[in-house]
């Protein structure tokens, strides 16, 4: 790969960006000032070699991969972009020459959260990976307004606030106006024959520019670069008095509404479906527009679209871009001219989808009325794939019941996972367990009738990004350890590091990496919280989205049966232990934002009780988010990965934690089957129920208050639920949940009651363990040296090689 910068050219350009941007010389400029200068210098540098990837791209004709997600959870790209331009040290170099301080610059970023968790992470690095693999790709999205709200904790509670990013983010953004794509919403449909031909017209439509903003992608060590083209709304004209005589001025009026509208806001509900029409309203802008570029692109190149599928694979990020399958009938029908088969062989051969999720409440069914107003060309075609798809499996099956379970239209909603498996060549789930699980039991009929269709990807993570970057002491230990940076092009090159496991010197420069690590960590927790860290404690450490299967609480539980026998006993604890929770709750949850305050109340108490100093610490963290996991997940050195087995589809942060030598407490769910295969029940702390154990109990009918009545320590940490802590706040309703169920929801739905007493012992064999810190960070460096597994690239390139057919490098 070619180095685009020395320090001093990078000092020139800064200074010139500088002068451009803002008629300012270095030493006038503010810190805002030189964290745009140096976005744009190096966006700079991505835009021209993405001038030379489109020229290659189209010279060798090579299959394109499209990634749809409605989310991108890209964090920030100042460093990571540094880095894999290979300019890192250079950068920081440049920018204390200049009289700043690299730290700050970087510190000043914002996220670009354009994303909830998993789903939206998980496409932020796979398009490092497909760019480092040199895979052509882009990624598509919404160039959303406000990202995930900022989360602040007023009194023990959360509070949501605008995530207005673009500020300072848009400096990585190139708008594309000339490539902007017209939206149809609405109107009426004509019919007319013409040359032998049916045609529909949309007459009266709303109509909706989407503009492109392009964020350009560097891959690590290559002059490849990739493009995530977020889409934003605008009105297709300004509204005119001049209208109002010809009665025009009300649609221009709405179509002004609704660009005003569709890009405005990222819905937060993590896997919680809500039927709002502006949420189907954005699937829809987002959906049409990409697929018109694309095809537009590719009519350009080939100047057919009858070799579509040969030239272009779009995989869909679950099902929210589902509607890519009516939009390319339409489009290859409406617009090519071709006839239904021929049109349905293409696209079928072209859609590959994902599915990230088994929790009926996350399943999106949308009402037909619904998209038979706003979208009515589109709600035809679906209706046509629905009658088809049920005489194909009629034909098949003759069974009354799978044709409903099968069903894409049923009692009034259209089923977008149905339509996502008629209308795909490829259904993955993203771990083997969720994998089996949507085999046998969640879409067992359409794996009985198409079982081709039906692949595993493990999910994986940026290894560069997760552990390489922010993580610089293992890095360099690794470098030392396994003879180079080659672990970063070559992930499996980590497994060099078991050779080391016994050896006592590597085990002690392991655990002061930890050691400096935690206390980086502290002291910028005392920085932005002001909460205090003992760093000879235990960082045991559960963060992600809040959401009651992935069982917060039961972790409160256990600390709540922890501080009751602190209080029988003060002795009871010998190692501190402090207990961190990251984690936003949907705004409309609320039973997570209730876990939330319990765990805070619980905190505050804890933090007041003299008995508990240098023992027990309860903290709450802040507005989890990328950049904040960077920090922590270097410090931390437990997991928590506690869901009810079955739930978690995979999970991508146990990967992380893994990767930066932290030890797993967790079930049997997810990718922590796979992290289990590879480390043995020696090197993780498994308990727990297994998934089909989860599901027994469920059929031969689970009784918690059983275990209530049995357990006396289990009934006196829920019996504090009710009394509540020192802030006087009862907890009772989420006591009468898990004993007796509420609002229709079975009592202890997720059997965290069933699981207690497997869990408590987990923690006391980590607890044990982590007092042997010999046998402790010979472990931890098991954990690092086998997580190869969990390597994007490893992912990345097993969608390439068994779904999208393309070469990688
Ligand atoms: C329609 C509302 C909605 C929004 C988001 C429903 C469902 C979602 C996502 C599919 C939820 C999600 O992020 N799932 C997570 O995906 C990760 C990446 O595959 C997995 O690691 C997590 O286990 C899974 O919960």
């Amino acid at each position: 790969m070619t180095t685009p910068f020395t320090t001093k050219t990078l000092e020139e350009a800064l200074t010139a960006k500088l002068m451009l941007n803002f008629g300012k010389v270095p030493e006038e400029a503010t810190d805002q000032e030189m964290m745009k200068a140096s976005a744009l210098v190096l966006r700079d540098v991505m835009a021209i070699r993405g001038v030379e990837a489109n020229r290659k791209a189209r010279r060798e004709q090579k299959k394109q991969v499209h990634y749809l997600s409605l989310e991108f959870l890209m964090g920030r790209s100042l460093m990571k972009n540094a880095y894999n331009l290979n300019v890192l040290p250079e950068l920081k170099e440049a920018l204390g020459n200049l009289g700043f301080k690299a730290a700050d610059i970087f510190e000043l970023e914002p996220d670009a959260g354009l994303g909830n968790g998993g789903l939206g992470r998980l496409a932020a690095c796979y398009l490092d990976s497909m760019t480092s693999l040199e895979i052509p790709a882009t990624g598509y999205s919404i160039c959303y307004e406000l990202g995930i709200f900022k989360q602040k904790i007023v009194e023990g509670q959360q509070v949501e606030m605008p995530d207005d990013w673009k500020n300072l983010g848009a400096a990585w953004l190139l708008p594309k106006p000339e490539e902007a794509q017209e939206v149809l919403f609405g109107g009426t449909l004509r019919e007319f024959w013409n040359n032998g031909h049916l045609h529909i017209v949309n007459e009266n439509a709303t109509r909706v520019q989407a503009i492109p903003c392009d964020m350009v992608v560097a891959g690590y060590d290559t002059d490849h670069v990739n493009t995530l083209r977020l889409w934003d709304a605008r009105a297709t004209k300004p509204v005119d008095m001049a209208l109002f005589s010809r009665g025009e001025y009300l649609k221009a009026a709405e179509e002004t509404a609704m660009a005003a509208t569709i890009a405005k806001i990222l819905y937060p509900e993590d896997n919680h479906y809500e039927g709002k029409s502006l949420r189907l309203k954005q699937q829809y802008f987002f959906v049409s527009a990409t697929v018109q570029s694309i095809a537009k692109k590719h009519l350009e190149t080939y100047g057919t679209l009858k070799n579509f599928h040969e030239k272009n694979v779009i995989q869909i990020n679950d099902t929210h871009p589902a509607l890519v399958v009516p939009e390319l009938m339409r489009i290859f029908i409406d617009e090519a001219g071709m006839k239904w088969d021929e049109a349905w062989e293409i696209t079928t051969q072209s859609v590959a989808y994902t599915n990230h999720t088994v929790l009926a409440e996350a399943l999106e069914r949308w009402p037909q009325s619904l998209m038979e107003t706003l979208l009515p060309r589109i709600w035809q075609i679906i209706q046509e794939i629905s009658d088809r798809w049920q005489r194909k499996v009629e034909e098949f099956y003759h069974d009354g019941e799978k044709l409903q379970r099968m069903a894409i239209i049923w009692g009034g909603e259209v089923r977008m996972a149905n339509l996502c498996i008629a209308g795909g060549m490829a259904v993955n789930g993203v771990s083997g367990l969720h994998s089996d699980i949507l085999k046998k039991d969640v879409f067992k009929d359409a794996c009985g009738m198409e079982p081709h269709k039906f692949q595993n990807v493990t999910n994986g993570i940026d290894h560069r990004r997760w552990l390489s970057e922010i993580n610089p002491g293992l890095d360099s230990l690794i470098r030392d350890l396994t003879g180079g940076d080659d672990y970063l092009k070559n992930p499996p090159a980590l497994r060099k590091l078991e050779a080391y496991a016994d050896d006592k010197a590597v085990q002690a420069q392991l655990a002061a990496i930890k050691r400096e690590n935690k206390e980086n960590f502290a002291r910028y927790i005392k920085r932005a919280q002001g909460v205090v860290l003992n760093p000879d404690a235990i960082f045991d450490v559960q963060v992600k989205r809040l959401h009651e299967y992935k069982r917060q609480l039961l972790n409160a539980l256990h600390i709540i049966s922890l501080y009751q026998k602190l209080q029988d006993d003060p002795n009871a604890i010998t190692q501190p232990h402090t207990f961190l929770f990251g984690a936003k709750a949907a705004p409309g949850y609320a039973v997570a934002k209730r876990i939330i305050r319990l765990i805070n109340s619980l905190a505050d108490d804890i933090a007041h009780n003299p008995i508990c100093k240098d023992k027990l610490q309860v903290v709450f963290l802040e507005n989890y988010r990328v950049s904040l996991a960077e920090k922590l997940m270097p410090a931390s050195e437990v997991s928590q990965q506690i869901s009810t087995a079955g739930k978690e589809a995979s999970g991508t942060g146990n990967m992380k934690f893994m990767m930066n030598g932290a030890l797993t407490v967790g079930t049997l769910d997810g990718a922590n089957v796979e992290m289990h295969e590879v480390l043995g029940d020696e090197n993780m702390f498994l308990f727990g129920l297994h998934a089909d154990e989860v599901q027994q109990l469920k059929r031969e009918g689970y009784v918690p208050q059983r275990l209530y009545n049995r357990d006396p320590e289990l009934r006196r940490c829920l019996d504090a639920l009710r009394t509540g802590f020192r802030d006087g706040v009862t907890y009772e309703d989420l006591y009468q949940r898990l004993l007796f169920g509420m609002g229709g929801s079975a009592a202890d739905e997720y059997l965290l009651l069933a699981d207690f007493q497997s869990y408590c012992q987990a923690e006391e064999r980590m607890v044990k363990t982590y007092a042997d810190s010999e046998q402790w960070n010979r472990m931890s460096l098991c954990n690092i040296a086998r997580s190869d597994i969990f390597a994007a690239d490893r992912a990345v390139a097993d969608y390439a090689n068994n779904i999208w057919h393309v070469e990688h490098r």
